[in-house]
């Protein structure tokens, strides 16, 4: 396919002042009048009148009402104008029906709804589709469906129709229509300012019961903006809609926000803890938009992380005020590894702002967005909590209305602190993960730390410069005292020393505080130090991460030199268990070991090729000691923390119920799942019901459980989702392939459906040892499937081949088997630009 640089950027030969849009809703033959007044941009080079159009059936068109006959390609089409203001009209005709791939009008169990983020707006009506052209939009829906929304403003309606205005000028991929058979749960906001919002969830008939959460979600968020960023809702109504088959998890339309369903509904008996959070993140995310994205823009795609990394990096915050500041930052750093520092290590490895691209859906990526968020993270740090509120109030005061660039956005930070940002902004242009290593010596009391910075080779990018990096330090006493509190280094050089003087002792350092800077530190230390760090350092993330490099550590050798599980970790598990001072979602998060991923990863970093199936055994191993060793702690943890009464969502209760599962699935293993199946039986809420179940499985003693679970469940599909996923990745590894093609055949299968297919296959690609068996079956029937998904859903099966990402750790054999497989893809005739993209990206 043809790529696209950020380079060639050019500004627009022609400005939208306002759209008028007109849908006649029909299944098979929807018809689209557009009214939209151009005038040529002064600020342009040429004058050539493009705009885009796929999958379009022109019926009509003119300008300043004289019919004319444009040009028409299957990108779009071209047509002489006047060099000056005019009216285009147009009409078009589409098949939502026909609309498998999800973008741009397509329907969901009879529901009309859209998708135009990044660039499906152009499968609507022929427009300038592209960020940097704002208009204001007032829109018309024709059908005898009960609702009919769009963005912004109602205005008249009436039997078999709905008028809508949105006074906010915006981008297309912002537009949004729905219509269909849904029910409201209805609330109000009133704005600081005192301005009354309207607000509602729309869903299909029968998941009202599942809207409050949400709400009670979308009110604290619209709270929180304005007490922490200043920022109030603009429009008089806000609606959310919950869809079945959509790609991702929400969209940010302005006033009219989309969500999968997965990401609204919840309910106690369907929703677990971790369903709970990420709703209420993802409505925090989606509405924080309104202003990171919406209000300020993106003047083009490879901006993307100028809304996006902003956005999450807002929800993250929200996420720590509404529960635990240090859980959420561990959980996030642990997503970061498990996600981004996998796709900066491999071939798919890009700059959080790309420099060109083929198909712009492939880069809404954790790299975009998660790499994103840690980089304003950094930038706060540096300019300290002061410096960036004050940047944020300029950003959107001299930007408020204009689609801007990561320029823009770092030229606020510089005018409003002073700072030069120059060698800063290569965390937006160099890709790859930074490793910091540090040396440490001590003389006289005084301590030194010399940290070298080097980033490894990512495609495209052989050399590297250094970067910023702000490392957050404190230093303990041999007592475990802190003598030295939380102080910010800035690391700049390739090379480069600091010290701490007037020590009286040796200090043990906790470097790299709270996840400072998205980089992987390497430093020479041993298990008693981690010990130690893990039992004293006052930095909550530092002291989860002591515990994790201990576990790390012990697992490699286990898989290394077949060593034992290691007395003195469990030791140390032990004592973090037994400390009561502690949140019990730390020590939750404490007992979790390293993922199989992430032990691979650990394995390449140590010049090895990791074994799926030993580091699987490895694991096992290690969870059964503990449960052995810690098994009076866990059961006396089992007890004293079970949550009475009704289900709660909180932090609290949510932190409790980790804990008790944790250590329930852990006694599992020595029990033949005799707690496990009390805990299934007199389950009443989700969490506890699928942990049990869970748990079950470890037991070895699932079968009945999983037969009751599908009868009592079959008609719910988000529930039923987590069904599917659950019997992959608990299958034996040998097992594991068997496993998800007799699912593909369960009659509740359905590649339409991206939910269902997700479950089913993402669960295969996150069980390792069976993805990467040895057969090939893994690979064999993830290749099959994403050939038939591509067909009809290309977004989601070139976001689904990431699964292969990894292919250069492993052995020649694997090697070998996936490449075949990503051959096998890439040699299909048709084969989607998104698909194509990806496996070229990843074969290199
Ligand atoms: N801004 C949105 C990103 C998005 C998307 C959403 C749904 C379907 C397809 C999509 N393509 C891109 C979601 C967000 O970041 O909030
Ligand atoms: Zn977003």
């Amino acid at each position: 396919g043809a790529t696209i640089y950020l380079k060639d950027y050019t500004p627009p030969a022609y400005l939208v002042d306002d759209v008028h849009l007109t849908f006649a809703l029909a299944p098979e033959a929807t018809r689209v009048r557009s009214t939209i007044r151009f005038r040529p941009n002064p600020e342009a080079a040429g004058r050539d009148f493009f705009l885009h159009g796929e999958e379009l059936t022109l019926i009509s068109a003119s300008i300043d009402g004289t019919p004319v006959t444009p040009e028409v390609t299957p990108e779009g089409l071209t047509c002489a104008v006047p060099d000056a203001p005019f009216t285009w009209e147009s009409e078009v005709e589409i098949a939502p029906a026909r609309n498998t791939a999800l973008e741009g009008l397509y329907m969901s169990n009879g529901m009309y709804c859209t998708q135009c983020e990044a660039e499906g707006f152009r499968k609507i009506t022929y427009y300038p589709d592209r960020p940097d052209v704002m208009a204001t939009f007032t829109v018309r829906v024709e059908s005898d469906l009960p609702v009919m929304l769009s963005n912004g403003n109602p205005g008249d309606s009436g039997p078999g129709f709905a008028e809508w205005h949105d006074p906010w000028p915006k981008p297309a991929y912002l537009f949004a229509l729905v219509a269909g058979e849904l029910v409201n749960h209805p609330d109000r906001f009133t704005t600081a300012s005192g301005k009354e919002v309207e607000l509602n969830i729309w869903v299909r008939p029968g998941d009202e019961d599942k809207c409050a959460f949400g709400m009670d979600a979308l009110k604290r968020s619209m709270k929180w903006d304005e007490d922490v960023y200043g920022r109030e809702y603009d429009l008089d109504i806000f609606n959310i809609v919950a869809v079945d088959d959509f790609n991702m998890g929400a969209m940010e339309n302005k006033g009219l926000n989309v969500f999968n369903s997965s990401c609204v509904l919840a309910s106690p008996e369907t929703s677990t803890d971790m369903n709970f959070e990420r709703i209420e993140a993802i409505i925090a995310h989606e509405y924080f938009h309104n202003w990171t994205g919406n209000r300020i823009t993106c003047r083009d795609w490879f901006q993307l992380c100028l809304k996006e990394g902003l956005t999450v990096f807002r929800d993250s915050q929200f996420t720590a005020d509404m529960r635990s500041e240090p859980v959420k930052r561990i959980t996030d750093v642990i997503a970061l590894r498990a996600r981004q520092f996998r796709e900066d290590n491999g071939p798919l490895a890009h700059p959080v702002r790309p420099e060109s691209f083929q198909e712009i859906n492939n880069f809404y990526t954790a790299t975009v967005y998660e790499k994103g968020a840690e980089v304003i993270g950094m930038l706060k740090r540096l300019v300290g909590d002061e410096g960036y509120a004050t940047a944020l109030d300029l950003y959107f005061e001299r930007h408020d209305g204009q689609a801007c660039t990561i320029e823009d956005w770092l030229k606020v930070f510089e005018d409003s602190t002073g700072r030069d940002l120059t060698q800063f902004k290569r965390w937006y242009s160099q890709a790859g993960t930074p490793r910091l290593k540090v040396d440490e010596s001590y003389a006289d009391g005084t301590l030194t730390l010399t940290f070298t910075q080097e980033t490894p080779p990512t495609p495209g990018q052989p050399d590297k410069l250094a970067q910023v990096i702000p490392v957050a330090v404190g230093l303990l006493g041999p007592n475990g005292d802190e003598v030295q509190p939380t102080t910010l280094l800035e690391v700049t050089e390739a090379e480069q020393s600091f010290t701490f003087t007037g020590l009286a002792a040796k200090p043990v350092p906790s470097i790299l505080r709270g996840f400072s800077a998205p980089v992987i530190l390497q430093r020479e230390t041993d298990n008693a130090e981690r010990a130690f760090l893990l039992a004293n350092d006052t930095d909550a993330f530092n002291k989860w991460e002591a515990g994790r490099a201990l576990a790390r550590d012990v697992l490699l050798r286990m898989l290394n030199e077949g060593t034992r599980p290691d007395p003195a970790f469990l030791g140390a598990l032990s004592s973090a268990l037994a400390d009561d001072s502690l949140d019990p979602a730390f020590r939750a998060l404490v007992l979790a070991l390293p993922s199989e991923d992430d032990l691979a990863q650990a394995q390449v970093d140590a010049g090895r090729v990791p074994d799926p199936q030993a580091i699987h055994e490895a694991r096992q191993r290690m969870f059964d000691a503990m449960a052995d060793t810690l098994h009076d702690q866990l059961a006396e943890a089992y007890e004293v923390y079970q949550v009475p009464g009704d289900y709660t969502p909180g932090a609290q209760h949510t932190a409790a119920r980790a804990l008790t599962n944790v250590a329930l699935s852990l006694l599992s293993r020595r029990d033949g799942g005799k707690l496990a199946q009390a805990q299934y039986d007199s389950a009443d809420n989700m969490t506890q019901q699928l942990s049990a179940l869970s748990s079950l499985l470890i037991a070895g003693a699932g079968d009945a459980a999983l037969a009751a679970f599908e009868q009592q469940w079959k008609h719910d599909r988000l529930v039923m989702d987590k069904w599917f996923s659950l019997q992959i990745t608990h299958a034996k590894p040998a097992e594991v392939a068997e496993v998800t093609d007799r699912l593909t055949q369960h009659p509740d299968f359905s590649m339409k459906n991206p939910n269902r297919f997700r479950a089913v296959f993402g669960a295969l690609a996150m069980t390792p040892a069976g993805f990467h068996h040895a057969s090939g079956a893994g690979y064999r029937l993830m290749a099959d499937w994403l050939i038939q998904l591509d067909a009809l859903n290309p977004q989601t099966t070139a976001r689904m081949c990431s699964a292969f990402e990894t292919w250069r750790r492993y052995d020649a054999d694997r090697q070998q088997m996936i490449t075949d497989e990503l051959r096998r893809i890439a040699a299909r005739p048709g084969l989607s630009r998104d698909t194509g993209e990806m496996v070229g990206r990843i074969l290199g």
